[in-house]
């Protein structure tokens, strides 16, 4: 996998729960990104903690973990030229109500932290992201030519 190849990405647990699991992958076909790696799993608080220990310091971060390992996720790895920035872009502002028309968290979102879906914000994040749910048995990146 080269970097800037790829990005990761998780749907939120509100959005697998409320059945918009399929559309928003839909969204992310439409979009070209490919999909490399995928799972749907829960999330301990332990491991919640471990995805967003940047934020340890933020007033919401116990409310984050709370709801992160509420329910099931479905994570994955995408393949497209230029993925993080471009999945940005997809995905919209963290804030449903500052996100752009058509974008994922525009349509899906119900709340600042319930925002339907994750994306990464930088190919080293992304990296690190993809390992933290995937072995390299488990990603399988499109080669040149295919
Ligand atoms: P993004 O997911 O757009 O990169 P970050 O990294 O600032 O945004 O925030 C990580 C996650 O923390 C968000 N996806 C959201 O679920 C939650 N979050 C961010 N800001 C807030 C906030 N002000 N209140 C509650 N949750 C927040």
């Amino acid at each position: 996998m080269k970097p800037g190849e790829f990005t990761f990405t998780m749907i939120k647990p509100t959005a697998v729960r409320l059945g918009k699991l399929v559309p928003i992958l839909h969204e992310i076909d439409r979009a070209g990104f490919s999909v490399i790696a995928m799972k749907m799993t829960r999330l301990s608080r332990a491991q919640a903690e471990r995805f967003y220990a940047v934020h340890k310091d933020r007033s919401f971060f116990d409310e984050l973990v709370f709801f992160m390992s509420s329910g099931p996720v479905l994570a994955a790895v995408l393949q497209k030229e230029n993925a993080v920035q471009e999945f940005r872009k997809l995905i919209g502002n963290t804030n449903p109500d500052a996100a752009e028309e058509g974008t994922i968290r525009k349509k899906f979102a119900i709340s600042v932290q319930e925002n339907a879906i994750h994306g990464s914000d930088s190919d080293e994040n992304a990296l690190i992201e993809a390992n933290f749910f995937f072995s390299q048995f488990e990603i399988f990146p499109h080669e040149e030519g295919l």
